[in-house]
């Protein structure tokens, strides 16, 4: 609704992303600029899975993919981006910069120098320097879902209660992908996804996260959608773009998140054992809602109304 801004982030730690984008939406901002602030700040953030210091590819280095859309079918990308720390910031440059909407790799990394980004060490972080240690010992390359532990599927999963922020069997956070849609208080809708990708990836591998209808989508008459998880099975449906689509034809957020994760389910009902897809979903009347193929995905909502609170989504299998 147009005057009540609300921000929605992928997992628990969307607590950092939203706390950076909820004090643009609240003084008035676009909602571009608050998705841009959530990038930054979890960018920022030294974590397995997003900006400089997330888990490297299987030749040891650290490459980004980030995207980024406004209220305008305006976007930008980079993918396979190394020792630049903002991509989210560089996808937004080359959407108002430049005619092209996706940069990858060397070419992403010069644009990126030329705007003013500064050129990284490329060193990793001293948690990803031992994940990709223990990765080497066998160097197999096997996705892992998140687990969620110690928490019952809620019955209603958009009810007001907070949930405590899951737990991996490892005991990190539940830290993944990061991706934020936005409604800001003139009722514009904006979003951005932002990732390190899979750890261990092969070299040049990139996902879902910096695909423009895969890992986000936002259209400003219907919703925005982002997601995580698996990126392959997200790109072959065109899973945000699938949701917004869904939100169109009159489902709600999360109906249409469920109806995509069905898709992708049915596909091979066996292999999705393996892996986890999680979408969420914000429409123009800044209804909220989220999906996932297992047990363990959650998510940030921040609005005057939910002070940063997280909810866990409901899942097919
Ligand atoms: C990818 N979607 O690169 C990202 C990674 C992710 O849970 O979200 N993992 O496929």
């Amino acid at each position: 609704v147009a005057g009540q801004p609300i921000v929605v982030s992928t997992w628990d730690s969307g607590t950092i992303a939203n706390g950076s984008a909820w004090p643009v939406l609240q003084s008035g901002g676009k909602a571009i600029d608050a998705v841009e602030q959530a990038g930054i700040a979890i960018e920022n953030d030294i974590n397995c899975c997003v900006g400089l210091g997330g888990n490297p590819d299987r030749d040891g280095r650290v490459t980004l993919d980030s995207c980024i859309m406004d209220d305008r079918f305006n976007c930008g990308s980079v993918a396979f981006l190394e020792r630049i720390k903002h991509p989210v910031s560089v996808a937004r440059k080359i959407m108002e910069i430049t005619p092209h909407v996706m940069l990858v790799g060397e070419g992403a990394q010069q644009f990126a120098v030329a705007n003013g980004f500064p050129l990284e060490s490329g060193k990793l972080s001293a948690d990803a320097d031992s994940a990709y240690k223990k990765w080497l010992i066998k160097s197999e390359y096997k996705p892992v879902i998140n687990v969620e532990l110690n928490q019952k599927k809620p019955t209603n999963p958009n009810n007001k209660k907070t949930f405590a922020p899951n737990k991996l069997e490892n005991g990190a956070p539940n830290h993944d992908t990061m991706g934020t849609v936005a409604l800001d208080a003139s009722g514009n809708l904006s979003g951005m996804c932002t990732t390190s990708g899979m750890g261990f990836k092969m070299r040049g591998r990139v996902g879902d996260s910096p695909i423009i209808g895969a890992g986000l989508y936002v259209d400003n008459e219907v919703g925005a959608v982002t997601c995580s998880g698996q990126g392959e099975e997200v790109i072959r449906m065109c899973g945000s773009h699938l949701v917004v689509e869904f939100m169109r034809q009159g489902l709600s957020p999360k109906e249409a998140c469920r109806r995509a994760i069905e898709r992708i389910v049915k596909r091979d009902p066996v292999r999705a054992r393996d892996f986890q897809v999680g979408f969420i979903a914000l429409n123009k009347q800044g209804e909220v809602g989220a999906f996932s193929v297992q047990k363990g995905f959650n998510y940030t909502v921040t609005s005057a109304t939910i002070p940063q609170q997280i909810f866990n989504a409901d899942y097919y299998l």
